[in-house]
């Protein structure tokens, strides 16, 4: 192995002995622990730590680092104390994340790391969007995020290589080419020689170096973040190394021939650049043992606090809290926004002083988007034909002239990726708006939303400042993969919010409301109400409480709990069926639900329809129609009946989508509840 040291002092090169001898030894410790049952589980990074540690050693310390399960060098070498580390693995409360995750699964916003989903290629757009932060605010800095081999089948690994380079973003994609990705071996993981062949791909410069050599590695990587930071691009780095353990330490290691250990064992980057530095005369072997028993003496004592932290104290109520980020925290422009509180229908709005228009429903979202984007100068728009073509259904239509390209920009088509930029630019304080161009697309960046901004906030304390904007529902002959209600999916992940206005002025509020929120939000937009319904809208900066329903009229004969498509429905039933006296609400929040608004409902009547346009089962009727039987039982004068659209997916033929939809049933539901 050939040793470059070029400018380097003899301090900088002990220095760096040390960082790379510090995860070496704390693994071999590990190791030991394991076998005593003292730790659960282990990933080792042995044989790798050159790429960790001499990629951390090459950025700055205040630059953005997305490492992987193998990667103790880079939380080392950023200084994070090794007791601390060690209660992480252990699960305590004053780890780095309250006990909440496991080994490596942990961010740090001091230490600029940015903690990984188990999914591993989800980090890489996270990286795009730090970057996209940086350029944005003109600053000299980049982020660099590292895969495996095996990561870079993902599509994770394609969409965000391919939007940092579209928008010239300063990136380092780093790979370790250790090759195996548990049992696979790189020959049935992917084609090309070699993997950086993919960076001519996508456009842009890639390196194939020997990744067990720190000094390449501190080199290379210095070079590079200089050139992704004078020419504002990202690059492809390919290390290659070795994994000389198993996936992780239970797994063994029986598929990999013995030879390649042999082999690799000569290329250790430990004991390579020890020797180097003893060559060289920069060590002596007095010196390195001196080293070893101050590392050594450093673990032990460190252990020692790890060992002694007191057993987790369970509190529920915490549990629950830290699961959204609070308000106040992040946003101090909050107190100065005004609040409507129309939950009532003696609701008037000139008791708010300002003006009110007309709106439709379409034009009160645009309104509302606008709005928001003058109060707040760090809010970025993204999405699939935003920016001058205005969006699929033009909410955006506009914006560019207003707001430049920079804050209104036009994704490739990759929501995945992102999903994941708009929690990269959260994470460096910025807020997104992402247009979803019909809420079925949803599906293909699903992980980013569920796994990653809903639990990022309860896992390490970083807020995902992202609201998704959901065009949703059929009633419009678009077929099943433009037409479906799936705001249940996200009703069942904690850390989402959900919103789903029926009317222009909550359409408005709402909005403005969700992009105040720092947690992340699914707002839904019903498609058939955008150029359908049109109410008095208030022309100033207004937001509603999201989690607050609201009654749309009082009755006493049946309560039809609702929202969305079916508010308009529901009440269109009452119009023409005067001689019953419907309650309605709307819930216009599914998560958090309003349950007070509904037990008043409830109470108002003791008749209960559950009224949606998403399929029956697995909806939220059937969540709402559980919690009533388990808090109401008493208020009830007939079982909760659910009205809901077919078990099947949309049709596209007119009479058949009327079929399917729940309106249709809607007479039969109210007339069955006020027979019962
Ligand atoms: C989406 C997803 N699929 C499967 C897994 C299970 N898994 C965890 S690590 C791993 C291998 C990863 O290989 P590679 O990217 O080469 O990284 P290495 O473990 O070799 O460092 C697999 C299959 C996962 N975590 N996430």
């Amino acid at each position: 192995m050939q040793f470059r040291r070029n400018s380097l002092s003899n301090e900088q090169l002990v220095d760096f002995y040390k960082k790379i001898l510090l995860p070496r030894m704390i693994e071999e410790k590990m190791l030991v622990l394991l076998r005593q049952g003292k730790i659960s589980k282990w990933f080792s990074g042995i044989g790798q730590e050159a790429i960790a540690v001499g990629a951390a050693l090459a950025l700055n310390e205040d630059e953005w680092i997305m490492p992987l399960h193998r990667n103790l060098g880079v939380f080392t070498t950023r200084n994070m104390p090794l007791h601390q580390l060690f209660k992480q693995w252990q699960g305590s409360a004053d780890g780095y994340s309250n006990g909440r995750e496991r080994s490596f699964h942990f961010g740090s916003k001091q230490h600029y790391i940015c903690g990984m989903i188990s999914h591993l290629g989800p980090q890489l757009a996270i990286a795009d969007g730090i970057a996209l932060a940086h350029k944005l605010k003109r600053e000299q800095k980049l982020s660099l995020a590292f895969t495996g081999e095996g990561g870079t089948s993902e599509g994770d690994f394609h969409e965000a290589l391919n939007v940092a380079a579209v928008w010239n973003l300063p990136v380092i994609f780093l790979i370790e080419n250790n090759g195996y990705g548990l049992s696979t071996p790189a020959n049935e993981q992917f084609r090309c020689e070699n993997l950086v062949d993919r960076a001519k791909g996508y456009g842009m410069e890639g390196v194939l170096i020997d990744g067990n050599n720190i000094l390449t590695v501190y080199d290379t990587i210095k070079g590079v973040r200089d050139y992704c930071i004078q020419q504002q691009k990202p690059y492809l780095i390919e290390c290659k190394t070795f994994r000389m353990r198993g996936h992780e330490e239970a797994s063994g290691t029986k598929y990999v021939p013995p030879h390649l250990f042999e082999e690799w064992k000569t290329k250790d980057p430990v004991i390579n650049y020890e020797n180097y530095l003893l060559n060289e005369a920069v060590l002596t072997n007095e010196s390195i043992q001196f080293i070893k028993d101050e590392i050594k003496h450093y673990i032990e004592e460190e252990l020692a606090i790890g060992f002694a932290a007191p057993s987790i104290v369970v509190n529920t109520a915490n549990e629950l809290k830290d699961v959204y980020a609070r308000q106040s925290i992040v946003n101090s422009q909050r107190s100065t926004v005004k609040r409507i509180d129309n939950s009532d229908p003696g609701f008037s709005s000139s008791s708010t002083g300002g003006d009110w228009g007309e709106a439709r429903f379409i034009n009160a979202i645009s309104d509302g988007l606008k709005q928001s984007m003058r109060h707040h100068p760090n809010l970025i728009l993204m999405g699939q034909d935003i920016a001058e073509y205005g969006g699929a259904f033009k909410i955006t239509e506009g914006f560019v002239d207003m707001f430049g390209k920079e804050r209104v920009r036009n994704t490739p088509l990759c929501e995945s990726a992102i999903v994941g930029a708009a929690l990269g630019l959260s994470i460096e304080g910025f807020k997104v708006m992402m247009e979803m161009q019909f809420a079925d697309f949803v599906s293909v960046g699903f992980n980013q939303i569920v796994n990653n901004l809903a639990k990022i906030h309860y896992r390490w304390e970083q807020h995902a400042d992202v609201v998704i904007r959901m065009p949703t529902g059929a009633g419009v002959g678009a077929g099943p993969f433009h037409s479906q209600s799936n705001e249940a999916w996200f009703v069942h992940t904690p850390g989402l919010k959900v919103v789903y206005p029926s009317t222009p002025v909550d359409a408005k509020s709402l909005l403005i409301a969700a992009i105040n929120d720092p947690n992340p939000v699914l707002y839904f937009e019903h498609k058939a109400l955008y150029r359908s319904i049109s109410g008095n809208v208030p022309d100033d900066y207004y937001e509603i409480e999201i989690g607050k329903a609201k009654v749309v009229q009082y009755g006493e004969d049946i309560s039809v709990i609702t929202y969305g498509a079916g508010v308009h429905w529901a009440l269109e039933y009452a119009n023409l069926h005067k001689d019953i006296s419907i309650d309605i609400t709307d819930l216009r929040t599914l998560l958090p639900l309003d349950y007070d608004a509904v037990k008043r409902s409830v109470q108002r009547t003791g008749k209960v329809l559950v009224l949606h346009e998403d399929t029956l089962t697995g909806g939220i009727g059937g969540e709402i129609a559980a919690w009533i039987s388990e808090h109401c039982f008493e208020m009830l004068d007939a079982p909760v009946v659910r009205c809901a659209s077919l078990d099947t997916p949309v049709p596209f033929n007119i009479e058949l989508e009327k079929n399917f939809l729940a309106k249709t049933r809607l007479d039969a539901c109210v007339q069955k509840l006020i027979n019962y």
